[in-house]
This record gives C-alpha cells, structure tokens and sequence, in this order.
C-alpha cells in the first residue's frame, strides 16, 4: 500500500496507525532520492531527518506552531509530508519547489534559511513575539551539530536565559558537517551522545507506551516519565549551565520514542534542548557510508555531462604552488573544504591547513591575526558566506591593511540554492573597502597571474571567480602584463566592458554583431574591479560613443556605476548601458536561466545597443 500519493496531506499523518509509520518513512526517504537523483539537490541530512520530522509533525502543528529550521537543507520530508507531495518533482527547478524554506511557499514554513545557525536567534525572536502578543503556540528550533558552533547560534544559547520563555530545540546530531565536523563542541556532543543515559529513558517509555492511558492517567503518566528523565539524562553539558534544560540522546530514528520527547517538551514551561543521535544519509548505504560525498548531488543532467576542470580546482592548484614555493602561505575554510576544492592542499600541507567549522568570522579574525603575526593566510570562502564575515574584513583586515588573500569562490549567480546563495553582493560591498584590491579573472590564466600578484602584495587582495567549470578560451589577457584594464578586442562606434564570466558573454556578442553586419565593438576585460584602473578606462570611454558594461554582480554598487561615476566626472561625451542584476532577489533556476531573466545574454544585450549603432540603417 502507499501512503505518500500526490494528494498526501498532513492531516493524513495525523490519522494513521503507528505502526504504518515506517512504511511511509521508506517512502518518503525513496521519493526524496528519486527526486534529488533527478533535479540535484541535498540528500544525506534529509535522509537522515525522516523520522524526526514525522514525529514533529505529528506532535507539533506545522501552521500554528512555529518550527523554525537551521540551514534549511533538511526540509525535504518536512515540505513532502506539509501538502507539496504533489509539487516536489519541480523541487530547485524554475518556479519550482524550493530547496529550502521559503514562508512564501507554504504557510508551515516559518523562517527562510539557507546561510546557517540562524535557527535558535530566530525561534528565540518568535517566542518572544508569542509572549508578548498573548499567544501560545509552540516554537522548535531545528538544528543541526555542525550549526550549533557558530557564533550565532552561541550568542543566541547565551540570551536564551534572559528571554524568560518557552522554547525547544532539536538539536540534530549526525555527527557531520559537510565533512566530518570539528573542534571542541564537537567532542563535547560526542561525549553526550555516547551517553547510556538514553537506554534508561528508552525503557522507561517503552513501559509507559505499553499500556497508554488516556486523558488525565496519560498527564500523569508524561508526568511519570518527565521525571525519570530528570533523574537519569543528566550528564554535565553546557546547556544546563546556561539555563536550558538538556534531554537526551535520543534515538532520531524511533519515531514512538520522539513523539513522546516531543509531547512532553510541549508541557515544559522553560527552555529545553532534546539532543537526537540520527545518522546522515540514513536508508541509503552509499549516503550512509560517504556522507560528505552525498550531501549535495548534481542535477542528473550536469551529473551525465563530461567533467570540466573548475575554478575551484584551478584555484587550489595554484595556491598549492605558491605554497610550495612561500612557507609562510597557509589555508583557511569554514567547513567548505570539499566546495573550494582544498583536500589535496590539505593532505600536502596538512600543518598549514585549517578548518574553522561553520565560522566564517572566526576565520577572517584568526586570518588577521596569523598574519599579523607574519604569515600569508589564504582565505577561502562562497561569496555569499563571506556576508556572514563583513565586519571582519572590513575592522579587521582591511583598516589594518594586513597581506590576506580572499579567494571568493562561488560569485555571481549560483544557480538552483537559490536567492540565500547567490553571490552578487561582493562587489558591491568590497569596492567600497578601503585598501582592499578586488579583481575578477575571466579565464584561468588571468586567475594565476592574479594570483601570483595576491602573494606577493603587502595589503588584503580579493579574487572573486565563478561557480563551475573554466572557459575554455585561456588567452585573453595574452601579451598584457597589467591587471587593470585591458583591451582585449579592437572595435569602432562601441566598446563593451565586462569582468569574469561576462567577459565571454560580450565576446558573443561581438560575434553576432558581426554576423549581424553592425560595427564591431571592442572588448574590454576590466580585471582589477578596484581600484580601477582609471587611466586605461578613461582612455577607452573617451574613444567610444557607446559604452556598454556587464556584470554578474547587483548593479547597485557594481563596476557599472563606477564607469558612471568616471563618465559623469570627465564630462565624457559617450552614452552608458548597464547590464547586471537589478534590485531582486534572484530565485532558484539554473544559471542561464537566471542569466535569460535578467537580461544577461548576448542576444539581450546586442538587441539593447542595437537601436545606439549609426550604420543600424544600413543594415538588414
Ligand atoms: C553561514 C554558512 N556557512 C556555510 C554553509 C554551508 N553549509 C551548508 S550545510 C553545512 C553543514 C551543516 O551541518 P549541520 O548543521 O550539522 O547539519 P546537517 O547537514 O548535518 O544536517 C554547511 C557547512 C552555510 N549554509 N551557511
């Protein structure tokens, strides 16, 4: 029989028998690996959050109470099993199910996540609103261990004591991050979840679900076993000592014995953490036995195509030599070793690599400090985790001018995660940090010589390069030594100014006005995002009538204002387009599907500058 049909509702989950349960989480874990195997997405800490999530659910009312997720890449049961069964083959596509929550998808979707450890300052702000409206639902934070050691999640475990509310939070313990996790926290969870304590408490609701009472014998019975919780879970932890209650471990994946945590945390008028022991990639033994490997997996599409060399790889690959050849280079990642591509840096200088766990500002601060203290560190972080780390680089590096390299991998548009990923800020944001140099290679070679410049600089150095694979084009910059701006193709009437990836994006243009009979433009590659090199662009501005700049970047604050604000101040007699993101969130599609919505193609931007080109009337 199946359970999870197209028209499954959670007033279904409600009405079924225990012991169906299992069933339906086969289900849900199968339809979960269908779809991600299709569409891409996060598989190994869905899996392993099946049974905890059935079990909130049906404890928990996923519209009135608030259940608030961390990261937000679990949710797949929870988006299943909350009426979207019928939707989620569309799941990370174009106008699709999102891969992560999104309160204007769904109304059980309370809090939009993506970046980590939000979810406790989050639940702890709608409790507090609860209390101060004369509510009096329910708020779960749901977190994962690997979350729980950022500097958010802490301040918001130290302010939970002075709140005075009513909170739970499940605390989801898979042992992992993206790779292993790290650091003391770490080992104090391990001690926690090794525990016997559990056991104790197992048999005591196996007691108790025996023979289950009902109305005022089933209080008292809940009563029965809260106190024996009491009396048994209770090794020394952290969280006692900040005033929230420690429960556990628990088994995640008992679904009678989770409901039951979950009902009588629902009767506890303070603040109360359930610890979960759950396993990652949970029903599925390759997801089970590398979950780093499976916690993301391409679309199938991408999955199937022949593997491009990426930016990632080059960029390691590079950094290696230098570390090679500059013993004072080390490497820094906040629990994206795998992302950026530094395992084989750290299996070849193991001493000089560091992996801070999810602490993008620790990173940035231990940086300023490592190199203060006389080495070159190598900051590798997404452009859009770098958000997390602005005070860091700003207060921290930058003001104090200190030699540490910001590798930005994953900038411009992402793709399927979504608007929380995308990575279109860091221009914006960098070009106005003072001593701070901010380049954009568009192909590989560009990306060593920039490199090369990175470490040899006493002052920070930002290099921001693409998700996916390199160009295949490696010769643009050939012949030129600067890494401001450079013309790379000659052209009358209009020049067309790009960095990074819009840089191939503009040479097709090129292409297609010639096929099209219009006047070829010339190409620049601005390289050096700032400062600019105001010499060589004044130069071009003041020999082109049309000028045209693309980025994949926001155009607010982008490089194309920069060229405005140059054009404007020379009294430059030229006519400006630009071509960015404007002011939007840019949801989950792919990548040229994003680019197609926001005008950043070839075909709109010759189609733009079009009606501008004087021989326009000659032409068919
Ligand atoms: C601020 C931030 N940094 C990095 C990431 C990338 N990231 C996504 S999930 C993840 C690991 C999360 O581990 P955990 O909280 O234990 O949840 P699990 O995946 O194990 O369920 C990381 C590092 C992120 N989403 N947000």
């Amino acid at each position: 029989m199946t359970f999870l049909d197209a028209n499954f509702r959670h007033a279904d989950l409600l009405k079924m028998e225990p012991g169906d349960l299992p069933a339906l989480a086969g289900e849900v874990r199968e339809r979960v690996i269908r779809t991600v195997r299709e569409n891409g997405g996060h598989l190994g800490s869905s899996l392993g959050a099946v049974e905890l999530t059935i079990a909130l659910l049906r404890r928990f009312d996923p519209v009135r109470d608030r259940i608030v997720f961390d990261v937000g890449h679990q949710v797949y049961p929870y988006k299943l099993l909350t009426d979207r069964a019928g939707r989620f083959d569309s799941l990370r596509l174009k106008d699709g199910i999102c891969g992560f929550p999104r309160r204007s998808e769904s109304p059980c979707d309370h809090f939009n996540t993506g970046h980590s450890s939000t979810s406790i300052s989050a639940a702890l702000g709608y409790a507090k609103a609860r209390d101060l409206l004369g509510q009096d639902h329910h708020v779960v934070a749901f977190t994962g261990d690997a979350a729980l050691i950022n500097g958010l999640a802490f301040e918001a475990l130290n302010h939970i004591k002075e709140t005075r509310t009513r909170l739970i939070i499940v605390l989801n313990d898979n042992k992992h991050s993206i790779s292993p996790r790290v650091g003391g926290f770490a080992t104090m969870l391990a001690r926690l979840s090794a525990s016997t304590s559990y056991n104790k408490v197992k048999s005591a609701i196996k007691e108790c679900c025996r023979a289950l009472p009902a109305g005022g014998a089933l209080q008292r019975s809940l009563e029965g076993i809260h106190a024996q919780i009491k009396a048994l879970v209770k090794p020394s932890n952290i969280f006692d000592d900040l005033d929230i209650n420690y429960w556990g471990p628990f088994d995640g994946h008992d679904i009678p014995a989770c409901e039951m945590i979950f009902e009588l945390a629902k009767g506890y008028d303070r603040p109360v953490l359930l610890h979960f022991n759950t396993v990652k990639g949970k029903g599925m033994p390759e997801a089970e036995e590398n979950p780093t490997k499976y916690h993301q997996m391409p679309p199938r599409a991408e999955a199937e195509q022949p593997k491009a060399r990426t930016w990632s790889e080059a960029a390691s690959a590079v950094t290696e030599q230098l570390a090679g050849a500059d013993p004072r280079i080390v490497c820094l990642t906040a629990a994206m070793a795998t992302g950026v591509k530094l395992e084989s840096f750290r299996t070849q200088f193991p001493e000089r690599f560091f992996d801070v766990g999810i602490a993008e500002s620790h990173m940035l601060t231990l940086a300023a400090g490592m190199a203060a203290g006389g080495m070159r560190p190598w900051v590798f972080i997404y452009s859009t985790f770098l958000q997390r780390a602005m005070d860091q680089l700003t207060h921290d590096i930058a003001l104090q001018n200190l030699p540490v390299v910001l590798m930005v991998d994953r900038a411009g548009l992402v793709g399927s995660d979504g608007d929380t990923h995308q990575g279109l800020l860091d221009v914006s944001w960098s070009r106005a940090i003072p001593n701070l140099e901010v380049y954009a290679p568009a192909d590989e070679a560009s990306l060593r010589q920039m490199m090369s410049h990175a470490a040899g600089r006493n002052g920070p150095t930002l290099i921001r390069y693409p998700r996916g694979g390199l160009p295949i084009r490696n010769d643009l910059c050939a012949g030129h030594e600067s890494l401001g701006t450079v013309q790379i193709r000659n052209g009358t009437e209009w020049a067309l100014l790009g960095h990074g990836v819009t840089v191939h994006i503009l040479l097709e243009v090129r292409e297609r006005a010639a096929a099209a009979g219009l006047p070829a433009p010339a190409v620049v590659d601005i390289r050096r995002l700032k400062p600019l090199d105001t010499e060589a662009m004044d130069e071009i501005l003041g020999r082109f009538p049309l000028i045209a700049v693309a980025e994949e970047a926001y155009l607010h604050g982008g490089v194309g204002e920069a060229v405005a604000a140059r054009i404007a101040e020379t009294g430059t007699p030229t006519m400006l387009r630009r071509f960015g993101v404007p002011d939007v969130c840019v949801p989950h599609a792919t990548i040229p599907e994003q680019r197609e919505l926001y005008g950043l193609t070839a075909e709109n931007i010759l189609a733009a500058c079009r009606p501008r080109l004087s021989v326009q009337a000659h032409t068919a």
